[in-house]
Parts: C-alpha cells; structure tokens; sequence
C-alpha cells in the first residue's frame, strides 16, 4: 500500500532551474561585480554537479579569472551562494515560478486519501521555504510530513542520504512509497534508496536516459493522468517485478 509520496523540488515540483536558480546566479555574478554568466546551455551541462555551491566552485575550476587558492573559492562560491539564495527567493516572490502541471492536483489527492507527503532535495531549505510558501501559502510545512533539504542531507544526489533520511523520518518502508524526480541523478538516488521512482521529465533532461524508472513522461497531467490509483498501481508493478526478479535470482 502506498503510504508516502517522495518529492524532489528542482525540475519536479517547477521548472526551477532555468527560470529560477540561473538568472538569480547571475544576478549574484552581477551583484559582486564578476564578468561570468551562465546561459541556458551551459548551466545545463552544469547541472551534472548537484548543489549550487558545489556547482559554482566545478565552474571556477575552468575559470582563468577565478581566485587561484582554493581556501578564496571556497568563500567566494559561500558568498555567490548566499546571494543567490536571496535573489532566488525575490524572484519566486514576484510569481515568476509555477508549479508543473498536476503538481497541485496529486498533493490534494494525497491530502485527501491520507497518502503522506514529503521531500527529498539537495537544495537548501531557504528555497524550499519560498518556493513551497508562494504555491501552498504560508501554512505549507502542515502538508508536507517531512522536509529533507540541503542542510538535513549534505551528501548530495545521486547519493541516497536525501531519501534514505525522508522514509527514517515518515517511518515508512522503501516499498510502501514512491519517489517522483525529473532527473537521471536524482532517479539514482531515489533507486539506490530502494525506492520505486517515476519521472517526469524537466527541460534540461528532454533527452536523457531514465533506466530503472517506474515511468517516464512529460508531466503528471500528460495524458493519461497520473491519479493517485495510477500511483498505488506503479507502487503494486514494482513490488511484484522485485519479488519476481529476486525468485530467478535465488
Ligand atoms: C537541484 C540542485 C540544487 C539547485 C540549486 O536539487 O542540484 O543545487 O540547482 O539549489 P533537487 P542550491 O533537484 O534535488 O531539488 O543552490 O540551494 O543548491
Ligand atoms: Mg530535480
């Protein structure tokens, strides 16, 4: 039985990256008075390293202009990461980011038959807090059961620490709930939870591999919708396809 579903945020919940983490990195690069910008392409090709902090300082690595010691990275990527933290927030504050479709409609659907939420994200809680704040309003933390956000989860994706420590927290078995994630690293990571994991693709991963997904699609309300039934079925699939893998392999 389906107990908890598993949000990851960027590119599941919104299309937050392009949007949203992008321009507000640059607006960090501006803010401080640095030449870098990153285009829609690049930042794509940057998403392969998860953690904005983590993400800045692999880019200045290739960087002539960038502090040769790392000791002054480190404290530029620390400050360049703070303000985009802030500008990130102002910008979902102006209503710049929506969730994707059907978002809404499986959160209530769980609200309503008692299903768990709960969130897997290696972003950090402050943007978490905006994001969630601006679709759900400001009583958002009673719908979601847990929160596990950068700072609960340093490890990042595809590393399991995230989903390992959302079931310790609901107190929920792998196999009593689903993950949802936009991402090949992020499907690993729910995966190497144990989890079951459907996927609905974000912009920047239109083309990727998501082997091991329960499913793949463009959004929670392609055609056929995924319902909560569609999800207690994926949950049901994945039970009976590991109890018949692991009856061929014992
Ligand atoms: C996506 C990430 C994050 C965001 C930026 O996380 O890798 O780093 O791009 O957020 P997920 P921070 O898809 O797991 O939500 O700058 O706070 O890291
Ligand atoms: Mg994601």
């Amino acid at each position: 039985m389906l107990r908890a579903l598993i949000w990851d945020v960027d590119g599941t919940v919104a299309e937050t990256e392009r949007d949203g983490h992008r321009i507000a990195f640059n607006q960090a690069f501006e803010a401080l008075g640095l030449p870098w910008r990153w285009d829609v392409a690049h930042y794509g090709d940057l998403l392969n390293v998860t953690g904005g902090r983590e993400r800045l300082l692999h880019d200045m690595a290739s960087r002539a202009d960038a502090p040769a010691g790392a000791p002054e990275r480190e404290a530029l990527a620390r400050e360049l990461h703070r303000i985009k933290n802030v500008a990130y927030a102002d910008l979902v504050l102006q209503g710049g980011i929506t969730p994707r479709p059907g978002v809404r409609r499986v959160v209530d659907e769980c609200r309503a038959t008692g299903v768990a939420l709960a969130v897997a994200t290696t972003t950090s809680r402050s943007n978490v807090e905006a994001l969630f704040g601006s679709i759900w309003g400001p009583d958002w933390e009673r719908i979601f059961t847990t929160v596990v956000c950068a700072e609960d989860a340093p490890v990042k994706k595809p590393h399991p620490q995230a989903y390992l420590l959302a079931l310790q927290r609901l107190g929920v078995a792998a196999n009593e709930a689903l993950a949802l994630e936009d991402s090949p690293g992020g499907l690993a990571a729910a995966r190497a939870a144990g989890l079951a994991c459907g996927v609905t693709k974000s912009v920047y991963f239109t083309d990727a591999r998501f082997d091991g997904a329960a499913w793949v699609r463009e959004d929670l309300d392609a055609p056929p919708p995924m319902t909560l039934a569609r999800l207690q079925d994926t949950l049901a699939g994945s039970i009976a396809a590991s109890s018949a893998s692991s009856q061929v392999t014992t």
